[in-house]
């Protein structure tokens, strides 16, 4: 096992890093900016290095730098975490090319992931269903006519250098094709420098399934169950769980078993998630493939007993794996909520200011995994998720009590959080029976009574009890009815019942 490590991250993730290293006996190195000095990530590292640069967010992406720190440091490996340079290709080959071991899988393997079209080809070639539409970006407008004819409407037009919903465009039927294509490929140019688009099919209200696997360098591999991230917000995760409602043992074996396929069908080593969309017929298809630990890990681990941090350092080692596939069980439901410090009441607006008193819940089957305490200073500068709270239960409405009650008991005074909207979702009946898709968040608030809603801590909670349960009952477009007509009255029973 190596001696000491560089972690080229910072926040919750580093902090989260920093345990696993040092319940192996492994030394951990943080790196940081000036802003960033007094946080708990550098406190919980053995040595720490300050990064020298003029904007704290071209920091920790100075790969020069990092590496320079990692050999000064003695570090034998870095572990990038999650943002930042953990899926940059050439920061995985120039952290080899400086002798040291990269945390995460081989250059080659983050490179061919990283391209949209190019996953789909690899993915659809291992016999990984894929959704269907073309593999190629697509030249010009008569092309894309003939493959949306072919594929048939409702299709998506998307970005091939993209991810996260950035220039998706959706396409109802022909006479919308044209605008919808050009504007496709302005903005793929805008958000990524490179315009070439293609098209899929529109699955609609789908769930947004992934599955987790991790790999050793001796061509072991294994699958630990999915997680369901359909909680979402403008493309932003909110509440992740596993396992996952839709899911049975059968599906789950078989989605599984195609994660284990599309990771040998990268050469793929470490701990990686294969992102799938599961349509209401439970047909699933690959979406895109990260190869980075990813922040919702903790409910893997939570529901399998299996430290995904410890397994990377002992893969990047070179040991084998330290379970088989026959070893994974799932135990329980775990949930993650994610602490984003932004104002749910005004737009979700990032918010920033000193934490002037941070009290973190505690007790049976609640993890917070934090990289704040009393004292930090959020700036405006990183993302603004602070903490995940994570709890497990022995069934889902166990996990989801224990999550109210955690969340209840968080406090965060000197900035505005979402803990409030956090609440709402997991008190409103939809969530609380599984009945959801990666629509909910928006067809289950209304966000103009939200933003109206001008109430004071206690209060708020109080509120938003009531908020949570009311709101698909008296929301003007709360579920698009005439799509969903029965789930409608069903809603209708269950809030009744609940009140
Ligand atoms: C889709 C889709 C429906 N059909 N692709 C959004 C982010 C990007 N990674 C892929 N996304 C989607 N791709 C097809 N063919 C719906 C989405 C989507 C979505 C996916 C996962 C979680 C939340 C989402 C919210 C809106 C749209």
């Amino acid at each position: 096992m190596f001696r000491k490590i560089l972690i080229a991250n910072r926040g919750e993730i580093a902090v989260r890093i920093a345990r696993a290293a040092r319940e192996m006996s492994v030394e951990t190195v943080a790196i940081y900016h000036d802003v960033d000095k007094a946080m708990p990530f550098v406190s919980y590292s053995d040595y720490a290095y300050r990064l020298d640069s003029e904007s704290p967010k071209s920091a920790y992406l100075d790969i020069e730098q990092i590496i320079d720190i990692a050999k000064k440091s003695g570090a034998e490996a870095i572990h990038p975490g999650y943002g930042f340079l953990s899926e940059n290709a050439d920061f995985a080959q120039a952290v080899l090319d400086a002798g040291l071991v990269f945390i995460g899988p081989k250059p080659m393997s983050i490179r061919s992931m990283g391209s949209k079209t190019g996953a789909r080809e690899i993915m659809a070639k291992a016999g990984v269903p894929i959704v269907p539409g073309n593999k190629e970006p697509i030249a010009t407008i008569d092309e894309a006519r003939q493959i949306a004819e072919k594929v048939g409407y409702p299709i998506l037009i998307k970005a091939s250098a993209g991810g996260g919903g950035k220039g998706m465009k959706a396409v109802f039927s022909q006479n919308e094709l044209d605008d919808a294509f050009h504007s496709a490929k302005r903005e793929a140019l805008k958000s990524f420098a490179n315009d070439a688009v293609y098209i899929e099919k529109l699955i609609e209200n789908p769930k947004h399934i992934e599955i987790q696997i991790v790999a050793d360098s001796h061509g072991n591999y294994a699958y630990l169950g999915e997680r369901d991230c359909s909680i979402q917000r403008r493309h932003q995760k909110v509440v992740e769980e596993a396992p996952s409602t839709v899911l049975d043992d059968d599906l789950r074996e078989r989605m599984g078993k195609v994660a284990v396929d599309a990771a040998r069908a990268c050469d793929y080593v470490n701990a990686g998630t294969i992102e799938f969309l599961v349509d209401k017929n439970k047909n699933f298809y690959f979406l895109e493939m990260n190869t980075r630990l990813q922040v919702e890990h903790p409910v893997t681990e939570m529901v399998t007993g299996i430290d995904l941090a410890k397994e990377q350092l002992l893969i990047a080692a070179g040991e084998k794996l330290s379970f088989s596939q026959d070893d994974v069980k799932i135990k329980g439901h775990a949930i993650e909520c994610r602490i984003y410090a932004e104002d749910p009441f005004s737009g979700f607006l990032p918010d920033i200011g000193k934490i002037n008193y941070c009290r973190q819940p505690g007790g049976y089957g609640v993890r917070v995994d934090s990289g704040i305490e009393t004292g930090s200073e959020v700036t405006m500068h990183f993302d603004p998720m602070l903490a995940k709270l994570i709890t497990w239960g022995r069934d889902r409405f166990d996990a989801i009590g224990k999550m109210e009650r955690a969340l209840r008991n968080y406090k965060i005074k000197g900035v505005k959080t979402i803990i409030p909207f956090l609440l709402a979702v997991v008190r409103h009946p939809e969530f609380k029976y599984g009945y959801f898709d990666t629509g909910f968040i928006e067809q289950a608030f209304d966000f103009d009574v939200l933003n109206k809603m001008r109430v004071e801590n206690d209060e708020i909670i109080a509120a938003i009890a009531a908020f949570g349960y009311r709101m698909s009952a008296t929301s003007k477009k709360p579920v698009k009815s005439e799509q969903k007509p029965n789930k409608w009255k069903e809603n209708q029973l269950m809030i009744r019942r609940l009140i």
